[in-house]
């Protein structure tokens, strides 16, 4: 099968895509790069020294044998390029990873806020109005977020995987039920680009019969797959600055390097987690079982476990011997909150969860101790805050 992996170069969509090419998938790579400019910018790089996107092509041809191609290509801003490509590729599937997805780099400024949504909602509308346009017959595979249902209190309710099914009372008393996209509460200008999203699918699923599965992905952790061990030039990215690097890798990071874990707040937050190659495996499935003709847009909630951020910290001070850190809580967040979270769509379609194990967990430590004199320590706190209330509290420590 002919497929795009949009956002091919970064965390998530590198090692899908030697997975999807080791499969014997043909496979191109669009992405504009932006997400090593960030780096720039931030003045921070992956903690794994990370190839060029040009010898990773090279070293993935000479291991693997099975060449992949790329385009640079910016889809949020280069629709008339992004429409010749699906003209002259024709290809069967999507795989769209290509957005900027840290919830803190959202937040920084009004300018981070304007670009994450501008990046994010024209880069999904070019992707589907491009496709439309271009009349190929097409199966998207979006990569989402769990944050989409919001981590307030669901009141012990499980998160269903997308739809809800609600009651509607009728003035004579009796009443209805319908199945309706799960309600949204956005924690940053980042997650509300993901629920923008849901809308884009909602509407060109109905109007253009668009076929599209929507993966609403936890925090991804770990860093290597089988696949991108096999040579130093394949290597995938570490992200562990304020910006980029998310809550469990951060902490096995800050382990390695005798950094004190730093738990904003209570810890009370609890979040859906999945390792990376879980996720490798479930963009995998989810591109096996594509919708049919008309089908509604599938959503599978694409995670294996969930955890409270200090229940972490503390596992991992108790495997290394770390320091757990209180800090003010730059985000504006539930101190608190329960996720219960139906998964079953992956588990009946087989995937077998790795969860948390002292293993695993051992394994990225050993990673980033490797690593560790590749760390810039003052690029460790999280200084993004969500509002002033949040700015002053770590100004002032309170
Ligand atoms: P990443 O930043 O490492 O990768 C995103 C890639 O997309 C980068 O290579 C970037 O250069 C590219 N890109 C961004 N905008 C683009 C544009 N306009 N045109 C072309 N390319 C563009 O992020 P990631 O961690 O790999 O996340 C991939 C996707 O998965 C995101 O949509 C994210 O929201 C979602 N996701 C990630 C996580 C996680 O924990 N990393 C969890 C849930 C969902
Ligand atoms: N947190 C800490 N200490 C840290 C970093 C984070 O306590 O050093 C806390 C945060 O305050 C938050 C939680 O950990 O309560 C999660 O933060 P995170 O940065 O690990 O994850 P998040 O901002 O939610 O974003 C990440 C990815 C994003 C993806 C999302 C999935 O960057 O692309 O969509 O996870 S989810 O969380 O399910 O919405």
């Amino acid at each position: 099968m002919k497929v795009f992996v949009l956002g091919g170069d970064g965390f998530c969509g590198w090692p899908c895509a030697v997975n999807l090419a080791h499969r014997g998938h043909d496979v191109v790579i669009v992405d504009n790069l932006s997400r090593r400019k960030i780096d720039i910018d931030l003045g921070v790089e992956s903690l794994t020294p990370i190839a060029t996107i040009q010898e990773r092509l090279r070293a993935w041809e000479q291991v693997d044998g099975r060449a992949m191609r790329f385009v640079h290509l910016d889809i949020a801003r280069e629709y008339e390029r992004l429409l010749e490509l699906l003209r002259s590729e024709q290809p069967e599937a999507i795989v769209h990873f290509a957005e900027q997805r840290a919830a803190p780099y959202s937040m920084k400024t009004s300018a981070t806020k304007r670009y994450t949504v501008d990046n994010n909602v024209n880069g999904t509308h070019n992707l589907l109005a491009a496709i439309v346009e271009s009349g190929v017959d097409v199966h998207i595979v979006h990569l989402g977020t769990m944050g989409v249902y919001g981590y307030g209190s669901h009141r012990g309710a499980t998160i269903p995987e997308g739809y809800l099914t609600v009651e509607v009372p009728q003035p004579d008393g009796s009443r209805f039920t319908e199945q309706i996209l799960h309600p949204t509460n956005p924690g940053s200008v980042y997650h509300m680009t993901k629920t923008l999203d849901q809308l884009l699918f909602f509407y060109y699923n109905k109007n253009d019969s668009i076929r599209i599965t929507d993966l609403h992905q936890g925090i991804v952790w770990g860093t290597n797959t089988s696949l991108t061990e096999k040579d130093p030039r394949l290597t995938n990215r570490f992200d562990y600055d304020g910006d980029y690097g998310t809550v469990l890798n951060r902490f096995l990071m800050q382990a390695a390097i005798g950094y004190p874990l730093t738990v904003h707040g209570t810890g009370g937050q609890t979040r859906a987690f999945i390792h990376i190659r879980d996720s490798v495996r479930c963009v995998q499935l989810a591109l096996e079982h594509p919708p049919t003709q008309g089908e509604k847009v599938k959503i599978f909630n694409q995670m294996t476990e969930s955890h409270r951020v200090a229940d972490l910290a503390e596992k991992v001070a108790a495997l290394t011997g770390a320091r757990v850190d209180r800090l003010p809580n730059p985000r504006n967040e539930a101190i608190e909150n329960d996720l219960i979270v139906d998964n079953r769509c992956f588990l009946e379609l087989g995937l077998q969860p790795t969860t948390l194990d002292d293993g695993l967990l051992t394994e990225v430590v050993d990673v980033a101790r490797r690593w560790a004199d590749r760390c810039d320590r003052s690029k460790i706190p999280c200084r993004s805050a969500w509002t002033s209330r949040q700015a002053e509290a770590i100004r002032t420590g309170a």
